[in-house]
């Protein structure tokens, strides 16, 4: 494969993994087909349409339900090793519950998987992209503690059903998103708005199913099948404003804050919530008239149970924020609130490229220092970037987006070569999807997909053909000029 011995040409190590990664709201449509039930987006997206900026929804989004082959020829043109996509919890189990198995659920991801493996494309299941069976949002979703029963079950299911022929298994995509924006905020569904009360019962449910479900791949599967179950955080880069004391550790509490409260209690010596979390939200409460903290508390049983629940370090990153120290506002506005709790404020410098989401600006040097912390932080554990990509408003020549990969790509070689164990890269994503509450209006794929005609069409963006090629020589040569006539599978 190697093919060229110039010394601006970066390689990646032997073994690294290349994929592209999906979700299973954001491609498959099909959303009430062979059986199928409603989930929280169906439910939001039917009830109330102009949530999302474009009043669409995934109803047929990109129709892989139907057009899973094409999407598995897509990845042999890029020459993937992995393809990383979700299961609709709700098309496996339509009652939300292991006792009516969906059969048409079942027959889809196994042809899903079977098309992969003849090509020897890996697939690496995340068990949930967000979207919950609308009956269990009903019985309160990740605010209930039995969500824990319930997501292990629906993971047994999973790891018995397709267990003997995927070994990557994540369980969680994104838990900050999940509860913060869903339960904390309305930036997701459910849209609950339940800041300071919600959004922790969501976190502390959250990483106990996430455990339930690795203990059962663990204990019943692991032995038989060997594979490898971890969890996808999402981290932005928090960069103190200025180089105050007071900055510095205003970044250091958000950091802890958003998503060093999944990262501590599986990764840390100690386990549990970053103790300066833990102080914070207990004192605020405490000020604020409340009984107990608003951050429900492990036992010590759950502290040993989460701790050490993840093979490898799943990481989603985008973006990097400046960070600064900001007075409390619960005396003008008395609601709790994470960020009230935090104590924080942040922004993106105006200098940063800009997307097309309000929340992301290319800042490839803060994907280095994210590595780099982890790294540090935590034992340098194994990482497999489950996310990286670059939204625009569509496209064919993507210049912008060949610009992100190869930065990021190049910021990410050079954590590596200082000794970060990032073992596998999966570009988000292998096309344009529906981007949730924006809708169609945001694309990150590398290949485009036509979205006013029936057959959802597929055309391989300049981006695709760059990536292609990283794929094949497992190098990065930034002055790669792609031929964009013609793809083709090699
Ligand atoms: C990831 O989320 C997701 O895993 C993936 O599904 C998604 O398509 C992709 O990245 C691109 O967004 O604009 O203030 O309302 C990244 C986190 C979650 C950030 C939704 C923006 C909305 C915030 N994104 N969030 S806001």
């Amino acid at each position: 494969r190697v093919q060229t011995t110039r010394d601006d040409v970066r390689r990646f190590p032997d073994g690294f993994l290349f994929g592209t990664a999906t979700a299973s709201y954001q491609v498959e449509g099909g959303w009430d087909e062979d059986g199928k039930s409603e989930n929280i987006w169906d439910y939001l997206t039917h009830t109330s349409p102009c949530t999302i900026s474009d009043c669409s929804n995934g109803d047929i989004a990109d129709d892989s339900y139907h057009l899973y082959k094409r999407d598995v020829e897509m990845m042999r043109e890029l020459g993937l090793d992995f393809y990383r996509f979700s299961m609709s919890w709700s098309r496996l189990l339509p009652t939300g519950f292991p006792d009516q198995i969906n059969e048409g659920g079942v027959n889809y991801y196994n042809n899903l998987i079977n098309e992969m493996l003849k090509y020897n494309i890996q697939p690496m299941i995340t068990l949930y992209h967000w979207d919950l069976p609308q009956r269990l949002q009903e019985l309160g979703g990740w605010a209930n503690p039995h969500v824990v029963d319930w997501f292990g079950d629906y993971a047994r299911v999973a790891f018995e059903q397709f267990g003997d022929r995927v070994k990557y298994w994540m369980t969680i995509n994104e838990p900050r998103e999940v509860c913060d924006e869903g339960y904390g905020d309305v930036n997701l569904a459910p849209l609950l708005d339940s800041k300071g009360i919600g959004e922790y019962m969501c976190v502390k449910n959250l990483l106990v199913a996430h455990a339930r479900a690795y203990h059962i791949y663990n204990d019943e599967y692991k032995s038989k099948y060997g594979g490898e179950v971890g969890i996808a955080f999402s981290a932005r880069w928090y960069e103190p404003a200025s180089d105050s004391e007071i900055d510095i550790q205003a970044a250091e509490d958000f950091t802890a804050f958003t998503w060093i409260k999944y990262v501590h209690p599986i990764y840390s010596e100690t386990g549990d919530y970053p103790p300066i979390m833990k102080e914070k939200v207990a004192a605020k409460s405490a000020e604020q008239g409340f009984f107990r903290s608003r951050l429900p508390e492990f036992t010590q049983e759950e502290i040993e149970y989460v701790r050490g629940s993840s093979d490898f370090f799943g990481l989603n990153h985008y973006t990097t924020f400046l960070v600064y120290r900001n007075e409390s506002i619960y005396d003008a506005n008395p609601v709790p609130s994470l960020f009230d709790d935090a104590d924080i404020g942040s922004y993106h410098h105006p200098d940063w490229e800009e997307t097309a989401s309000s929340w992301f600006k290319v800042v490839p040097w803060g994907f280095y220092k994210l590595l780099t912390s982890i790294r540090e932080n935590y034992n340098n554990p194994p990482i497999f970037i489950t996310e990286n990509g670059f939204s625009n408003r569509g496209g064919l020549q993507d210049d912008d987006r060949v610009r992100f990969y190869r930065n990021y790509l190049s910021a990410m070689l050079d954590a590596m070569d200082e000794g970060s164990d990032v073992r596998a890269y999966a570009a988000w994503s292998l096309m344009d999807n529906f981007e949730w509450l924006s809708g169609y209006t945001e694309r990150f794929g590398l290949y485009e997909v036509d979205y006013d005609c029936p057959e959802r069409t597929r055309t391989p963006r300049k981006s695709a053909f760059v990536y292609k090629e990283i794929v094949r020589t497992r190098a990065l040569d930034l002055d790669y000029e792609p031929d964009t006539d013609v793809m083709t599978i090699d």
